[in-house]
C-alpha cells in the first residue's frame, strides 16, 4: 500500500510538472512503474487460480499504461446534467427509430429470449441502446480498450478505483482463462465495460449466457448472447414478468412531501395521483415509490419493482427511467405526456430535432440530425443568428426555431 502511494504521488508530480496531456508520449518512468505493477500483480492473480500462461497472454505486448484510462484516473469532472438533458440524449426520435429497426431485425431472437427469461424485449432493446448505441460503439476500434491493460492502469494509478480495478482485472483474467474470448477480443471501455451490453467482468462471470449455442459466451460479437446476458441479469435480480417499470403521474398540489415513500397504487390514487392520459392505475396491491426526478415542478413517477431491478444494471435513477421510457416508446406506448421544467425559451427534444432538420434544409448544417448540439450545430446556429441580426451565442432556442419556421 505504501509502495502504491509513493508511486501514485510521484506520478501525480510528474503530471503536474509536465502536464503531460495524452498528446505526448507517456513518460518512460511511468511505463517502467506500470510494467513493475503488472509483474508484481501476477502473485495476486495466481492466488485466484490464474495460470502464468493466461497472465502472459493477457499482457503480451503491453508495455505501457492505457492513455485514456490514465487520463480518467487523474481527472474526472463531476458532470451533472439536468434530468431532461440526460434523457434528451438517450430517449429521442433516433434511438426510438433504431430500436424499432432492431426489434424487426432481431425479432426471433428477442422473442425467444423474452419467452425463456420472462423479461420484456423492449427493455432489452432500450438497455442495448443505452449501453452501446445498439452495438455501434463496438464498430469503432479506435475507441475500444484492451480490458486487462485498462484495468491494470486504473489499479496502478487511480487510488479511488484501485480496489474495483483489481477485482475486475482478476475477473477479466478468469474470462480469458475459460476460453470464451482470445486476449485480442477482450475489449471494452476504459473502465472495463465489455461488449454490446457493457458488462464489467464480474457481472459477466455471474450472468453471461451462450444463447446461440456455439459454446462461447460472446457478448462482443453475438447479439443473442449479449441480449440473453442482460435478460439473465434482470431475471436473476427479481424482474417480474408482465409488469411495467412504473407510471408517469400528475403530482397533486401539496403531495411533494410524499417523495420517496412507497404505497400501493390504490393508496396513491386515493391521495389524488392520476395518470396524465386520464387513465386510472391498475387495481391490485402493487406497490410503487414516488420519485420527483425533475423537482416538485416536474412530472411525478410511481416506480414499481421492475424499476429497481433495472437499477441493478446501473444504480442511477436517471438510467433506469431512461430505459423504461425508451422501452415504452420502442413498444409504441408513447412517451412522456408532461413537460420537464426546462428553463424558459429552451427546446425540448422534438424541437431540437426539428431545429436541426430545418438548419439542414436551409443548408446551414450538414451533420447528423440527432438532437445533439455539438460544434457543427453551434456553428450553424451562430451563422443563422448573424444572418438574422440576433445575438450570436450558438445556443438553440425557441426564438431561433420560430424564426426558421
Ligand atoms: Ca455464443
Amino acid at each position: 500500500m505504501t509502495k502504491f502511494r509513493t508511486r501514485s504521488r510521484s506520478f501525480a508530480l510528474l503530471l503536474a510538472a509536465g502536464l503531460v496531456t495524452v498528446m505526448m508520449p507517456l513518460n518512460a518512468q511511468a511505463d517502467a512503474g506500470f510494467k513493475r505493477w503488472v509483474a508484481d500483480f501476477y502473485e495476486t492473480a495466481a492466488k485466484s487460480g490464474i495460470s502464468r500462461s493466461t497472465y502472459q497472454k493477457a499482457f503480451a505486448g503491453i508495455s505501457e499504461p492505457d492513455p485514456e484510462a490514465l487520463q480518467k484516473a487523474q481527472y474526472q469532472p463531476e458532470f451533472k446534467s439536468q434530468i431532461w438533458e440526460y434523457l434528451d440524449s438517450r430517449v429521442n426520435p433516433y434511438t426510438v427509430q433504431i430500436g424499432r429497426q432492431m426489434a424487426a431485425r432481431h425479432g426471433g431472437t428477442l422473442n425467444a429470449i423474452e419467452r425463456h427469461f420472462g423479461v420484456d424485449k423492449n427493455i432489452l432493446l432500450a438497455i442495448w441502446s443505452m449501453e452501446s448505441n445498439y452495438g455501434a460503439v463496438l464498430e469503432k476500434p479506435e475507441r475500444l480498450h484492451h480490458v486487462p491493460q485498462a484495468l491494470a492502469t486504473l489499479a496502478w494509478a487511480d487510488p479511488k478505483r484501485a480496489k474495483f480495478a483489481r477485482t475486475q482485472l482478476i475477473a477479466a483474467l478468469k474470462i480469458l482463462q475459460a476460453g470464451d474470448v482470445t486476449p485480442k477480443q477482450l475489449t471494452g471501455s476504459w473502465a472495463g465495460a465489455m461488449g454490446h451490453t457493457q458488462f464489467i467482468p464480474t457481472s459477466y462471470l455471474l450472468y453471461a449466457v451462450d444463447a446461440d449455442g456455439n459454446g462461447k459466451r460472446d457478448i462482443w460479437h453475438s447479439i443473442p448472447d449479449a441480449l440473453a446476458t442482460s435478460a439473465n441479469l434482470l431475471a436473476k435480480n427479481g424482474w417480474t414478468t408482465g409488469k411495467t417499470w412504473g407510471y408517469e403521474a400528475v403530482l397533486p398540489a401539496g403531495a411533494a412531501k410524499y417523495e420517496g415513500q412507497t404505497k400501493t397504487l390504490a393508496q396513491w390514487a386515493a391521495l389524488g395521483f392520476v395518470r396524465p392520459n386520464g387513465k386510472g392505475f391498475p387495481r391490485g396491491t402493487d406497490r410503487a415509490s414516488l420519485k420527483l426526478m425533475g423537482g416538485s415542478n416536474g412530472p411525478a413517477f410511481l416506480m414499481m419493482k421492475n424499476f429497481f431491478t433495472i437499477k441493478k444494471y446501473n444504480a442511477a435513477d436517471s438510467y433506469a427511467l431512461a430505459v423504461g421510457l425508451l422501452a415504452d416508446e420502442i413498444a409504441g406506448f408513447g412517451g412522456m405526456q408532461q413537460s420537464w421544467p426546462r428553463p424558459h425559451g429552451t427546446l425540448d427534444i422534438k424541437e431540437k430535432f426539428e431545429l436541426q432538420s430545418r438548419m439542414k434544409q436551409l443548408g446551414y448544417y450538414d451533420g447528423e440530425v440527432d438532437g445533439n448540439f455539438g460544434s457543427g450545430s453551434k456553428a450553424a446556429i451562430s451563422a443563422i443568428q448573424k444572418r438574422l441580426g440576433m445575438d450570436q451565442n450558438g445556443e438553440p432556442s425557441q426564438s431561433l426555431l420560430r424564426a426558421l419556421r
